[in-house]
């Protein structure tokens, strides 16, 4: 007979790891649908969330453009827009397992979460304006602001600003103004946000109000300061990049970690896994620390930029214990998850698999 779901407590809600800023994290072992309600969706802000209007709203798009120009909410929702769907995970997830500790926010398992976002290409925009030849990243500001010490002092009151290369904002980068059919909330970036699919949460800007095309790499705060690592490639010196491509990761919602598993009964394993630019083919679970590895079933199909859940059917031990799960993904390129963390990452980029380790217990009478 199979034991009863765990109790996973009331539904939806998140974890609050900030109150202000808010930093709310969604309790990954929750994890029951492909895409994930908007009130259990994770949020990231690194100051307070600005208050925006419709009417008031406006985009500025320059720089190393032909046209430069200005869209209200009605003349962008006016262009063609496009749906798509997918997962975004803040580059600090995970950051909580990481000894030693890092700085920056306590995150656990569940600063991730994939919606369905409706909005106008960045490329249509760009058209628009006409880039010029010179131009080779794109700047996303947002209208938050403020100052910060951590990791190192802003240069005063700054905005939040990230920037895509020129390849990345032509292809499938959208200005969002709708999050799983609704209209953005505030937390999330209302009116208008980038999305950048398949890259960590961080390149996709909130509250959007500015495009600016450059003919140089952007050096903002939030693109070389935090944000950035040290890239080790055999042979040359480190090299700071920007983070950007969310990397192949697999994630155990159920069991959670410390749970009461029932001995002898069999008990569905379940998570999610994703890659960034690319699908995940396949995912192993290890019951036994990473011993011995079978691979798992999917419930979702692979789909660009969207997470897959999946499932193992766990026969428990017959005895008592303590056992410790461990799960892995690979991708379409056949790149698979690091076996430790790479300190060059910092508090960022955590894909190492990560443990979880249970309790298998008599069942009660
Ligand atoms: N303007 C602005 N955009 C932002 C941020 C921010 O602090 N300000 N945080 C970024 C980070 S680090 C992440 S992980 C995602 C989180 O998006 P969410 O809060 O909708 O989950 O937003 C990104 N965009
Ligand atoms: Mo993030």
């Amino acid at each position: 007979m199979p034991p009863s779901p765990p109790d996973l407590g009331p539904a939806p809600y998140l974890i609050t790891r900030e109150q202000s800023p808010p930093n709310l994290e969604f309790p990954f072992r929750n994890l029951n649908a492909r895409v994930t309600p908007t009130a259990s969706f994770y949020v990231r802000s690194h100051f307070p969330t600005p208050f925006l209007t419709a009417e008031d709203w406006s985009l500025t798009v320059g720089g190393a453009v032909t046209r430069p120009l200005r869209l209200g909410l009605a003349e962008l929702r006016a262009l063609p827009a496009r749906t798509l769907t997918a997962t975004m995970e803040c580059a600090g997830n995970g950051r909580v397992f990481l000894t030693p500790r890092r700085r920056g926010v306590a995150w656990e398992l569940g600063a991730v979460g994939t919606a369905e976002w409706t909005g106008v290409p960045l490329s249509k925009v760009l058209e628009r304006a006409g880039l010029l030849g010179t131009a080779c990243e794109v700047v996303l500001e947002g209208a938050d602001r403020g100052t910060l010490t951590d990791p190192l002092p802003t240069p005063g009151d700054i905005p939040y600003a990230r920037s895509v290369p020129l390849d990345k904002a032509l292809g499938d980068v959208l200005l969002a103004y709708r999050m799983n059919g609704e209209a953005l909330t505030p937390n999330h970036g209302f009116p208008v946000r980038a999305v950048v699919p398949g890259w960590y949460g961080m390149a996709s800007v909130k509250w959007l109000t500015s495009v600016q095309v450059t003919a140089e790499p952007f050096q903002g705060y939030f693109q070389t300061v935090d944000y950035a690592y040290w890239e080790t490639r055999d042979g040359l010196p480190p090299q700071l990049r920007p983070i950007g491509a969310m990397e192949v990761k697999a994630t155990i919602a159920r069991p959670a970690p410390h749970e009461e598993v029932p001995c002898d009964a069999v008990y569905e394993v379940a998570g999610a896994a994703w890659a960034g630019e690319t699908d995940v083919a396949r995912v192993e679970v290890s019951v036994d620390g990473g011993c011995t590895w079978r691979e798992a079933e999917f419930l979702d199909p692979p789909t660009p930029h969207v997470w897959r859940r999946w499932r193992f059917a766990w026969h428990t031990p017959i005895r008592p214990g303590r056992r410790t799960l461990v799960a892995r993904a690979t991708d379409a390129r056949d790149r698979t998850q690091p076996g430790a963390h790479d300190p060059a990452r910092g508090g960022y980029m955590i894909t190492h698999p990560l443990p979880v380790e249970v309790d298998v217990r008599e069942r009660s009478p």
